[in-house]
């Protein structure tokens, strides 16, 4: 069977740490969707470490890692990751395997991701840079080159062909940048790419599962970001959501068991788009301080604000989640209040649904006020050590949302998870 762990908010859950935790228990950890765009962050060995495509089971002895047909891949990240994890004295190539259908980032989708942002000025969306969306893009317009064709006698010509078009695109957008030396290190990355293991992902995974292995699907980004059910068009170019679990890697819907969906008890947005229950004062800068609010990739400072169950309860919806983790519970010990949103209001209606477009819409969140614990809860390893007034926030929440929270992280540390 295959269980899934996916963030439920706008990226920055904490689902490196959960994926880490949950690892030991899995022979295959696969990544379905995304690509260089996440930051999955781990601490080895007391060290932080910071993954981007690999999946985050790689430090785990014995479990195989697949970056899955949904993902979009950039060859020379790849390099870089591969080095820091090597670092650690792990044989990245034993254990990691590429799907012939995962999709290549070229540099001139990089080119192309930030000429798009520099013409939307201040409608930008805000991306990683990566080249995400124009790969996507080619994805979808059936222009991609993949994994896979890497194999082909051609690839070459492929890539001058789509290259071309590129720089037909470009060109509108008047971008002049010399990306040469971007594809002198992609052509190097290339090379050193048809050294891993190029899989037929779809059996091996569906083999896998036959033959009971465990398998565990790890997101990046999150619910909020999904290209479909996100606040688009801030949003990422893939399906962040389960169901893109079935499309990334290629099984069927039966075979996904359980979907932990991974929440701040607070909320963060990196990039621009709608986001209720922001807070741009002084105690939305008391959460970035103490919740270091920065972005893993691109290290922006990320947008804080309160706990958003509107949009956590649309996601666990969407997600069918069978456990919500909460993390970085902690960060709420010094605060001496704290505001849940419960509902939104638009025009003067109260309601519990997320609309299509909230940026367009004069919307208020709703709150309930919760009274702060105001304790240090960093050392608490046991549910029933919990302070009352914690106990019940996440009471609340779990009669909200509707789904159970079985786990409740407070601090970066792999024993700071408290099972409930
Ligand atoms: P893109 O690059 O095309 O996927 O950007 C589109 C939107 O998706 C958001 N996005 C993210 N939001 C949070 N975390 C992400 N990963 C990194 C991290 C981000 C970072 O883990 O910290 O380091 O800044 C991530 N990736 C994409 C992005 O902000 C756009 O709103
Ligand atoms: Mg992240």
């Amino acid at each position: 069977m295959v269980d899934v762990i996916l963030g439920l908010q706008w990226g920055d859950e904490g689902k490196g740490k959960i994926v880490d935790y949950f690892a030991p228990n899995y022979d295959i950890v696969a990544r379905f969707q995304g690509g260089p765009n996440a930051g999955h962050t781990l601490y080895v060995e007391g060290k932080k470490v910071v993954l981007h495509q690999i999946p985050s089971g790689i430090f785990h002895q014995g479990a195989q890692n697949i970056i899955g047909g949904g993902v979009v891949l950039d060859p020379v990240i790849l390099q870089k990751e591969c080095a820091t994890v090597e670092s650690f004295g792990i044989d990245v190539k034993k254990n990691l395997f590429l799907s012939h259908r995962t999709n290549l980032i070229l540099p001139t989708h990089r080119a192309l991701d930030k000429a798009s942002e520099l013409q939307k000025g201040e409608g930008k969306i805000g991306s990683t840079l990566k080249g995400i969306g124009p790969a996507y893009m080619d994805k979808t317009g059936r222009n991609a080159l993949r994994v896979g064709d890497l194999l082909n006698k051609n690839f070459t010509s492929q890539y001058i062909k789509l290259r071309l078009k590129h720089q037909r695109l470009l060109d509108s957008f008047n971008f002049t940048e010399d990306i040469s030396s971007w594809e002198d290190e992609f052509f190097e990355a290339i090379e050193k790419l048809r050294e891993f293991k190029i899989i037929n992902s779809e059996y091996y995974v569906n083999d896998a599962i036959s033959a009971g292995k465990r398998v565990l699907a790890e997101g990046a980004q999150a619910a909020m970001l999904d290209i479909d059910f996100g606040t688009y068009p801030y949003v990422t170019s893939s399906n962040t959501i389960s169901a893109g679990v079935c499309t990334g890697l290629g099984v069927a819907p039966q075979k996904i068991k359980e979907v932990l969906g991974v929440t701040k008890s607070y909320c963060t947005r990196v990039g621009s788009g709608p986001f209720p229950t922001e807070l741009d004062d002084a105690t939305g800068e008391q959460l970035r301080t103490i919740g270091g609010e920065f972005g893993a990739t691109t290290g922006r400072p990320r947008r804080c604000g309160w706990i958003d169950l509107v949009a956590l309860k649309y996601a666990c919806m969407i997600n069918g989640v069978t456990q919500v983790v909460m993390t970085k519970a902690d960060v709420l010990d010094k605060f001496d209040h704290l505001d849940v949103c419960t509902a939104y209001n638009i025009d003067g209606q109260s309601t519990k649904e997320v609309p299509l477009q909230m940026e367009r819409l004069p919307l208020t969140p709703e709150y309930q006020t919760f009274k702060g614990w105001n304790t240090d809860t960093s050392a608490i390893r046991e549910a029933a050590g919990l302070p009352e007034d914690m106990d019940a926030y996440i009471r609340f929440i779990n009669e909200y949302l509707g789904a159970p929270i079985k786990y409740v992280s407070n601090g970066p540390g792999r024993d700071q998870l408290i099972s409930l």
